[in-house]
């Protein structure tokens, strides 16, 4: 009886659950819908980003501060991806974890920004959007690697 009792309250728990997120769901869809036709959408500058083997190179060198729509085009034939680091440090400088073979996302003189473009494989591409504030950026695909063999770029935000 009392365990009839306690799974009868369980799903009324989950059912009330279900709902409230149902509930912030469609509210925060609503607020993206109207977002998305304001500001964000049409001031986010734009930077096409290709990837192959082993390069990356991007339609700009500059970019205004802020946020930038990024398409990642993976013209390769095997998968990269792209990682976005603020570094005042050389291109081929970062630092590398213990097997050497990655840049080391902690460490020193790096910032790792979210998001990031990953598994983007061969023929393929992928769009983030990245927030930008006036600096130097290296774009870095950090699989095993694949920085190491030239995979990166510069870019700064002005
Ligand atoms: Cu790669």
């Amino acid at each position: 009886m009392n365990r009839t009792v306690r799974a009868g309250a369980g799903l009324a728990v989950l059912a009330a659950a279900a709902i409230g997120l149902a509930g912030c769901g469609s509210g925060t869809t609503r607020d993206a819908t109207t977002k998305a036709g304001g500001a964000p959408a049409t001031n986010a500058a734009q930077l096409a980003v290709t990837l192959k083997e082993f390069s990356v190179e991007t339609s700009a060198a500059t970019v205004p501060a802020g946020d930038v729509k990024v398409t990642v085009q993976n013209d390769g034939k095997i998968e990269h991806e792209l990682v976005v680091f603020r570094t005042d440090l050389e291109a081929v400088s970062l630092p590398m974890t213990a097997a050497g073979d990655r840049v080391d996302e902690e460490g020193t003189g790096v910032t790792h920004l979210d998001p990031e473009a990953e598994g983007v494989a061969g023929g393929t591409s992928k769009t983030i959007t990245v927030a930008l504030p006036k600096g130097r950026y290296l774009f870095v695909c950090n699989l095993a690697a694949h920085y190491g063999q030239g995979m990166h770029a510069v870019v700064t935000a002005v």
